[in-house]
Parts: C-alpha cells; sequence; structure tokens
C-alpha cells in the first residue's frame, strides 16, 4: 500500500543525534500531532523548532524539518525529526508516531517510494544502497556514477538506436509491396546492430572490474610450509591475525581479510602450506588452498630461499591463467655479502616475465614496493564518477539475456530473415535492457527481493 504513512529511524542508534524520518499523505499532520506547535501550516523545505509532546510532558527538544511532494526524497510529504541520538527517545518517538497512525517502514521502503513515484530510476534506487554501503574511493565513485544516471543514460543511448533500428525494420516491412522503394541497407542495419551488441557486451564486461571493486581483489597467499605466508598476511594488514609459528603447517585453513591500496580494496587470503601429508585435516586445508588459488586474481607465491629453475618452473605450471607475483621472504636472515638486487632469481623470473620481490615480511623490508607490485598487477583501470561499470548482479544478467537476444538479430540478419522475425528479439532486446532501470518492472516480488537489501529508513 503506497498511501499509508511510514517512519522509520534514519540513523544508527548510539550517535548525538538521531533522525527519524516518515513520508506518506498524512506525514506532516501526525508529525504536527505529536509536537509543540502547528505544522500542518509549514511551508516546504521548512526546519522547525520545539518539542515532541506526549500526554502534556516534553519528550526531547527537537528540529523538525518538513518536506511538501513531490520536492521530497520519496516525493511524499515528507518530515524529518532530529532529536538527541537516545535510544530511550527515538523508540518514544517511533512509538507516539505509530499510536497516531503511522506504520513501521519496511528495510529500503523510503527508496521504494522514491522509485514507484517517479523521484529515480531503478538503477539509482540500487546505487543509493551502494552509496551507503561504499568503503573507498573506487566504490563510492561507481555508486555515485550510478546515482546521477550513468546507466540510465548509456542505456537510454542504447534504447535509441534499437528504436531506430526496429523503426527501420518495420518500414521495410511495411512497404515490402512497393517494390520502386529504397530501403535502409542492410549492411548499414546490421553495422547498427553490431553498435548496438558492442556497447551492451563492454557494459557486461565492465562486471568483473565492478565486482572486484565491491568485494576485494582476492589475492592468495601460497607457498610451501613455514616460508612466512601467515607473518606477510600480519604484515600486510597491520594485524596480528594469523597465528604464526616455527613449526611446520601452522596454518590449516584459509584466513582471509581486506585492505585498502590506493584506495582499492584487496582481499588477502593466507592459505595452508603445500607439502606432502597424511594428516587428513592438514589435507582438507591444502584441497582448500587449491581452491583459493582457483579464485584469486592475482597470486603471491613465496619461497624462503631462491629458487631453482625447476622449482620455478613447478610454480609457473600451478598458476596458469593467474597474476602472479614471486617473493622471496626472509631477506633479513639471507647471509650479509649475497646481493639483493641482483641474483639468479632476478633474472631467470624476468626470462618468466614474472615479477618478482625480495621482502622480510618480519621487519617489513619491501612491502611498501610489494603493495605497490600488487597494485599494479591488479591492472585497475582508473575510475571516474562519469565512468559506467556494472557492480551488480542484476545489472550484468539483464546485459547477458539483451546481448543473446541481440546476438539471434544478428544471426537473423545475416540469414537474411524477413524483418518481422527480428523484430521480435528487438523488442525482447529493448524489454530486458528496462529491466535494469525498472521500466518494466512491476511485481512486488521483484521489487522487494531489491529493496530487502536496504537498511531501515533508507
Ligand atoms: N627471519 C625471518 N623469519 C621469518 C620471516 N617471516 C617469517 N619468519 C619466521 O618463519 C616461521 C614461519 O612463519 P609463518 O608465517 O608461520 O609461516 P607460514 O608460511 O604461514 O607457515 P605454515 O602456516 O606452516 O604454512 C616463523 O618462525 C616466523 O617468525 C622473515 O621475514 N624473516
Ligand atoms: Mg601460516
Amino acid at each position: 500500500m503506497i498511501n499509508d504513512t511510514i517512519c522509520a529511524p534514519a540513523t544508527a542508534m548510539g550517535g548525538a543525534i538521531g533522525i527519524i524520518r516518515i513520508s506518506g499523505e498524512q506525514a506532516i499532520e501526525i508529525a504536527s500531532s505529536i509536537f509543540s506547535s502547528d505544522l500542518t501550516k509549514a511551508e516546504p523545505n521548512t526546519i522547525h523548532y520545539g518539542h515532541i509532546v506526549s500526554s502534556g510532558k516534553a519528550i526531547d527538544e527537537v528540529l523538525v524539518s518538513a518536506f511538501r511532494a513531490p520536492h521530497s526524497y520519496t516525493g511524499e510529504d515528507s518530515v524529518e525529526i532530529s532529536c538527541h541520538g537516545s535510544r530511550y527517545i527515538l523508540n518514544k518517538v517511533l512509538e507516539l508516531l505509530v499510536q497516531q497512525g503511522c506504520r513501521m517502514a519496511n528495510p529500503g521502503e523510503f527508496t521504494q517510494r522514491a522509485f514507484l513515484n517517479g523521484k529515480m530510476d531503478l538503477s539509482q534506487a540500487e546505487a543509493v544502497a551502494d552509496l551507503i554501503a561504499s568503503t573507498n574511493k573506487a566504490t563510492h565513485q561507481m555508486a555515485l556514477s550510478q546515482l546521477r544516471g550513468g546507466i540510465s543514460s548509456e542505456l537510454a543511448v542504447l534504447r535509441e538506436k534499437l528504436l531506430k533500428l526496429t523503426s527501420l525494420l518495420e518500414l521495410e516491412l511495411d512497404f515490402s509491396d512497393h517494390e520502386d522503394l529504397e530501403f535502409a541497407d542492410r549492411s548499414e542495419l546490421l553495422e547498427l546492430a553490431k553498435n548496438i551488441d558492442n556497447k551492451v557486451t563492454n557494459l557486461a564486461k565492465s562486471f568483473e572490474v565492478g565486482q572486484a571493486l565491491k568485494n576485494g581483489i582476492p589475492v592468495a597467499i601460497v607457498g610451501k610450509t613455514n616460508v612466512g605466508k601467515s607473518t606477510l598476511l600480519n604484515r600486510l594488514l597491520r594485524d596480528d591475525r594469523a597465528i604464526v609459528s616455527d613449526v611446520h603447517g601452522t596454518t590449516r585453513d584459509t584466513i582471509e581479510d581486506t585492505i585498502d591500496i590506493n584506495g582499492i580494496t584487496f582481499r588477502f587470503i593466507d592459505t595452508a602450506g603445500l607439502r606432502e601429508t597424511t594428516d587428513t585435516v592438514e589435507k582438507i586445508g591444502i584441497e582448500r588452498t587449491y581452491t583459493a588459488i582457483e579464485k584469486a586474481q592475482i597470486v603471491l607465491w613465496v619461497i624462503d630461499q631462491e629458487p631453482t629453475e625447476s622449482e620455478l618452473q613447478e610454480i609457473l605450471e600451478q598458476i596458469k591463467g593467474k597474476t602472479l607475483v614471486i617473493i622471496q621472504n626472509k631477506v633479513d636472515s639471507e647471509p650479509q655479502n649475497s646481493n639483493k638486487k641482483c641474483s639468479i632469481f632476478n633474472v631467470q623470473c624476468s626470462m618468466f616475465n614474472v615479477q618478482c620481490l625480495k621482502i622480510s615480511a618480519k621487519t617489513g623490508e619491501g612491502i611498501e614496493a610489494l603493495e605497490t607490485a600488487i597494485y599494479e598487477a591488479a591492472n585497475i583501470p582508473s575510475i571516474t564518477e562519469n565512468d559506467v561499470i556494472i557492480s551488480s548482479a542484476r545489472h550484468y544478467d539483464a546485459l547477458t539475456r539483451a546481448h543473446e537476444h541481440l546476438q539471434r538479430v544478428l544471426d537473423g540478419m545475416t540469414m537474411e530473415l524477413s524483418s518481422d522475425l527480428l523484430a521480435e528479439d528487438l523488442r525482447l532486446t529493448l524489454d530486458t535492457l528496462s529491466d535494469i532501470t525498472g521500466g518494466q518492472i512491476s511485481t512486488h516480488e521483484v521489487l522487494g527481493n531489491i529493496f530487502t537489501h536496504f537498511c531501515v529508513g533508507k
């Protein structure tokens, strides 16, 4: 029901100030009924000082902001009450509001109303949740671009092109018996369709970057037992996260944590050291190491002495398809006269075109250079708020389906199918793309699914 009036705390409990949000037809009347002065004549976008009153007693000294439809976040009459952040006060005010006829809002219900009232499209509404959840510069930029309509405007351009293609094909159909009329060249239409498909595919491809930025780029730390993997994890996290000991096989399970390097989140995964073992638990741990390698984008292979050429080749064999950085640890315990800069190891690595670094996880030597190497290995394109990057699985799914429909259009065109057969797939492409902005979505189930991931009060 969209015409009831909802309320919810909009701030986390425990701050100096707590804000309660109310939205709906009765928002101003209900707020007025618990406020020390009359708000029903309040001008739009005004702030009022006074008290929240219950049975003639003041509960708190507050500021009340009043917004009139359609100029509010939800597009409805809305009120925000700024109280002191006490849990007691906030609960009391909410209780009074419910007594006066408000309903407690579901998660994301304010934003859902903003969408249903046409204040934003669905991709922008989703960006609100991403903006709140953003933890670093990259995720902030992505959410901001989406909120400002980045995806929506890219899709609007695609829509224009698809409509043009559809109408040109329809023209062929309508006048196909007029032999003397000339139509747009089929090869031109094919170019147009290819151009649309390229754009759709590129957007879908950006999902990989979007996912990596959102969840952190997975970096597995692997190698034989006792080489200092867990010490390295702790050093990178600047935290005593994993147990370190000189016993071989200390780490039995994968241990994950994230840090930001230059505004990008990396998810480091410390793993059980690789060795032959008969221990059942350790075996399971080692299986998990291989799973971690599979899932990682970057693998840091740690060794504690110069590898032989065959060892190096063995490592390269195991890490196919991943970005590999070989790390020789424990340089602090290397003999004084060993040349740290130029070794056979370095020469070999450059022969195999692999990055290699010498560090001491114990003293911190070489860690800064390692962080730079990890950042470079991630190969993240620099992102500005104007770049459109897909970070939602729902959008990715729609783009993949749109690409499939477009493929059928392209195949049909090369097979010179008639326009009416192509039109159906073109219509499906349009429908699928408009799922992203919410043009076609009306079922409660789909909307409910999207908005339950929001926090209450947003
Ligand atoms: N001298 C020196 N010792 C180190 C360094 N890094 C780790 N160690 C020592 O090497 C031993 C093993 O370190 P861990 O970090 O537990 O090694 P690991 O690779 O996680 O070992 P497993 O979990 O058994 O696979 C410990 O005694 C560490 O103190 C280093 O840079 N220099
Ligand atoms: Mg360990």
